[in-house]
Formats: C-alpha cells, sequence, structure tokens
C-alpha cells in the first residue's frame, strides 16, 4: 500500500496532460505454481502496461512511475521494441541496490521485482519473461552493492557491466562511451541512492548513491544518447510528511530524466 501512497505523491507532482493512470489489480493475485508470488496480478499489469505504452506515438519518451521494480517488465520490452524499429543498440542502465537476476528457483522471498531483470534477460516464468530478451553485454548494473548467491552465480558468469556505488556520477559517460549505444534505458530504483539522503524505500541498503551523483550519471548517460525510456519504482514513503521531504530528490531525478526528452 506505500507504494500506491508514493505513485500518488509522485503524481501530484506531474503535469496530468502528460500522465497516465495504468489502474492495477487490487486483489493480490495467485502463484498458480510458479514460484512467483502473485503471477497472476503481475501478469495482467504486464499486460495493462504494455497496452498503455502501445498507444503511444514512437517519438514519445514514456517514464514509468512505479509501483515497485517488477513495471520495468512491460516497460523495458516496450522500449526494447521501439529501438529496434529504429535500428538503434540499446543499452539499459539499472540503477539499483540490488541487480533484479533471481529467478524463482533462486529467489529467497518470491518477488518478482527481485527477478524482473533476469525475466528482461529470458530467463523465469513462462508468461513473464521478455521475448525476445536482452543481451546481457547491453546492461549496466550502476550502484548495485546487496546480492542474493544465486545473483552472484550468475553475475560470475555473465557480460553483464558493474558499476560500484562510487563510481556512479558523470564517470559514468566513460563506462557506457566503449560500448557504443545510441539510445539508454534508464531504470532507477530508488533505493540505488544513500538511505541518508533518501528514507521512503522498502528495503534500504547503506553506503549508496548521493542524490547528485545519480542525476550526474544520469546525465552522462544521455550525453550523446537517445533516452529511450525509463522508470523510478520503489517509493513507499511511511508517511504523508515523509513523503513531501522526499519529493525533492524524486523531481530532481525526474528532471534529470526528462532534460534527455527534449
Ligand atoms: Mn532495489
Amino acid at each position: 500500500m506505500r507504494l500506491i501512497d508514493g505513485a500518488e505523491a509522485i503524481r501530484g507532482d506531474l503535469p496530468s496532460a502528460a500522465t497516465v493512470t495504468v489502474d492495477i489489480p487490487l486483489g493480490a493475485g495467485d502463484a498458480v505454481g510458479t514460484g512467483v508470488h502473485r503471477y497472476s496480478s503481475l501478469a495482467v499489469v504486464r499486460e495493462r502496461l504494455a497496452e498503455a505504452l502501445r498507444q503511444l506515438a514512437d517519438t514519445d519518451v514514456p517514464i514509468v512511475i512505479g509501483g515497485d521494480c517488477g513495471v520495468e517488465l512491460a516497460a523495458v520490452e516496450h522500449a526494447f521494441a521501439g529501438a529496434r524499429r529504429r535500428g538503434a543498440r540499446l543499452g539499459t542502465v539499472w540503477f539499483d541496490a540490488h541487480p533484479d537476476l533471481n529467478t524463482p528457483a533462486t529467489s529467497p522471498s518470491a518477488a518478482f521485482s527481485g527477478m524482473v531483470l533476469r525475466a528482461l534477460l529470458g530467463d523465469g516464468a513462462d508468461g513473464l519473461v521478455a521475448d525476445p530478451p536482452l543481451d546481457p553485454a547491453a546492461v549496466v548494473l550502476a550502484g548495485t552493492r546487496s546480492l542474493d548467491d544465486g545473483e552472484a552465480e550468475y553475475l560470475a558468469r555473465s557480460p553483464i557491466v558493474r558499476v560500484d556505488a562510487d563510481g556512479v556520477g558523470a564517470g559514468l559517460g566513460a563506462v557506457l562511451d566503449p560500448l557504443g549505444f545510441d539510445e539508454v534505458y534508464l531504470h532507477v530504483d530508488l533505493d540505488v541512492l544513500d538511505p541518508a539522503e533518501f528514507g521512503g524505500v522498502p528495503d534500504p541498503q547503506p553506503f549508496g548513491v548521493a542524490t547528485a551523483d545519480l542525476t550526474a550519471a544520469i546525465g552522462a548517460a544521455l550525453a550523446g544518447r537517445r533516452l529511450a525510456g525509463a522508470a523510478i519504482t520503489m517509493f513507499a514513503p511511511p508517511s504523508p510528511e515523509a513523503a513531501g521531504e522526499d519529493l525533492a530528490p524524486i523531481l530532481r531525478i525526474l528532471s534529470a530524466l526528462t532534460a534527455g526528452t527534449r
């Protein structure tokens, strides 16, 4: 429920003419034997978000406001399909304290939010995986610092590029330049930020990124690369007062992202 409060708080500061609301099922949903908690609801969310994104013009750059990271399945697939149509090479930058690389078999929680990047790479429950999958060599993890065992094992044999929290800043451009992306998708889980600067997330992790460094990194990612899409996820304020305090950094992040849409 806090994630709903968070999304509503952000919506209050967005221009209504440029905002589309995607209703999600209110029921908890069922795992239907997949090992993914709330699978049936997640499948509906994916479908509804994909449909809302299909209504946009090819030149529109959607910024999806979560919700948890699970929204990224439809959001990144949409950006990837657009980049393919444009003949552009798309890179995905995952600003997140967690890599979200579990499968139903490795996940300690069965929460899809911790599996969504792996699902985008093609591994996961039928009906909740990207087809075609992303190329792992076109994925950059930025600010990741909390890995489950299965995720660490997967990363050890994956070409995914990793940038530590200390490396998230204007220097991200130097990491991205040799990778040759024409366009980028920017995933921003707010828990990439340091808890001292931002508290309103369900699973805060110490030693995170300063807001100023994150906005500098977004600017660097968008220097010479088109923004194909973005998302801001995991805003879960414990109270309306706390939501008000956390809105300032969120608006700075949104502003850095939308600078790439102009
Ligand atoms: Mn996270």
